[in-house]
């Protein structure tokens, strides 16, 4: 008889997959990631998610299951759901949603009918797909009514105001994928109180910005909180949602859409409604991640994020680049190339040669389509988790600068290559990881 749970090495198992699995280690080790929502996790996430609760199926919450074998995945759940209560203190969390995308989509299945009117920031401002763009399941379900930002790059109120008045939305987004600034969550519950909307706070790129405290916390404003848990929370690739409200009774529908039901509302809209079982090696690396998230590490951390970019937007600014905003007060930059004879496609490629990946955007007012865009984004927590900090935030603005300013000059492109080979020497990455 075989038996298929002895161990084998991946590399003897699956040579092909083994070798990607390394040249991708090797890439990562070489490079330096400035995608702003990415991280990289500790080496205890990558090995509570690659474990053995990847084998069991746990439909339902805990204590309230449709599958037998739950003492360990009941256990696991509920310790990633307390610290979460405990970090933002909220009274109900759901660490169920398999990323971003699908907590947005429960936001939307507990808290709206077919057809009803929403708002959030357009996707050419900075926003989120699932805030509303055209060819998303937000647009196509619902009716969605996109806000944007002002000239100066900073959400406008007033405005915001003015068409939620007009148009009374049932729900309100806070968040964007690609805005530098703080969020104001204060005017934008104002706002939804005014008009009888939800509000949501997506605080998907600056979740480790708010725990450390760096950021205001949206809790005590927004109704429902989402969030992916692998950006700045440097958790797996999943999602989070925390509200308030009456506890929830995931076994029979809530009696009506209202805030004090939110925590039955949302759990059903995720399950059920939404999606099957959760995948419980990625909430073991949930609640890793949220106990790290705890350590006074982490909020040093995120505060060098936070300087790091300020430094990095700074140098760029003095080298005459165009940035939305005019600067950063998080973890990402977004520069539109445009004055510098650059769309944000070619910007993105002559920074890959030199070792730094950052991806092409939008910015506010493109006149060019999404797929090929003015500008980039540019982010700062891959940098810090390495461990590099202002000194090294110095090098790379001038090297982003260089590179960018230079970019028709091999012996630029040459130099500027050295230098970030001997950083991300310098600072390695996963140091002790090894893979057979
Ligand atoms: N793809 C994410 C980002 O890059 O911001 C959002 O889902």
């Amino acid at each position: 008889m075989i038996n298929n749970t002895k161990q084998k090495p991946l590399s003897r198992v699956d040579p092909q997959v083994f070798g990607l699995l390394k040249k991708e280690l090797e890439r990562q080790r070489r490079g330096l990631e400035m995608i702003p929502s990415e991280s990289y996790v500790s080496p205890a996430v990558l090995q509570a998610m690659g474990s053995i609760f990847t084998d069991k199926y746990s439909e339902g919450y805990p204590g309230k299951r449709y599958y037998g074998g739950q003492t360990n995945t009941d256990k696991l759940e509920s310790l990633a759901i307390k610290r979460a209560k405990k970090i933002f203190g909220v009274s109900h969390v759901n660490v169920q949603p398999y990323s971003g995308s699908p907590a947005n989509l429960a936001v939307y299945f507990a808290l709206l009918e077919p057809g009803d009117k929403f708002m959030g920031l357009d996707l050419r401002q900075g926003g989120h797909l699932t805030h509303g763009w055209k060819v998303n399941f937000s647009s196509k379900f619902y009716r969605s009514i996109p806000y944007g930002v002002g000239k100066d790059g900073y959400i406008d109120f007033d405005q915001l105001r003015q068409q939620a008045k007009k148009e009374r939305p049932k729900l309100i987004w806070a968040g964007a994928t690609a805005y530098p600034r703080e969020y104001d969550y204060k005017s934008f519950a104002e706002i939804a109180q005014e008009v009888g909307a939800f509000f949501a706070a997506d605080i998907a790129h600056v979740i480790g910005l708010i725990i450390a405290g760096v950021h205001a916390s949206p809790v005590g404003h927004a109704d429902v909180i989402t969030s992916t848990t692998h950006k700045t929370l440097r958790g797996p690739r999943a999602g989070i949602i925390l509200c308030d409200g009456q506890p929830s009774n995931p076994l029979k529908p809530a009696p009506k859409i209202s805030k004090e039901y939110l925590p039955t509302l949302i759990d059903r809209a995720i399950f059920p409604g939404l999606q099957g079982g959760p995948h419980e090696h990625t909430i073991a690396g949930i609640a890793v991640a949220l106990k790290e998230a705890q350590t006074k590490d982490f909020a040093k951390s995120n505060q060098m994020i936070v300087k790091t970019a300020k430094i990095i937007a700074q140098k760029l600014l003095e080298e005459g680049f165009n940035l939305v905003s005019g600067g950063t007060d998080n973890h990402l930059i977004l520069m539109d190339a445009t004055n510098k004879g650059l769309s944000g496609q070619e910007a993105e490629n002559r920074l890959e040669k030199v070792g730094i990946s950052v991806n092409k955007n939008a910015v506010p007012g493109d006149p060019r389509p999404p797929y090929s865009p003015s500008g980039i984004r540019l982010g700062t927590p891959c940098l810090v988790i390495r461990g590099m900090a202002e000194k090294e935030a110095k090098i790379i603005g001038g090297v982003i600068s260089d590179v960018l300013n230079n970019h028709k000059n091999p012996a630029i492109l040459a130099k500027n290559k050295r230098i970030m080979r001997d950083l991300c020497a310098k600072f390695p990455l996963y140091p002790g990881l090894k893979i057979d």
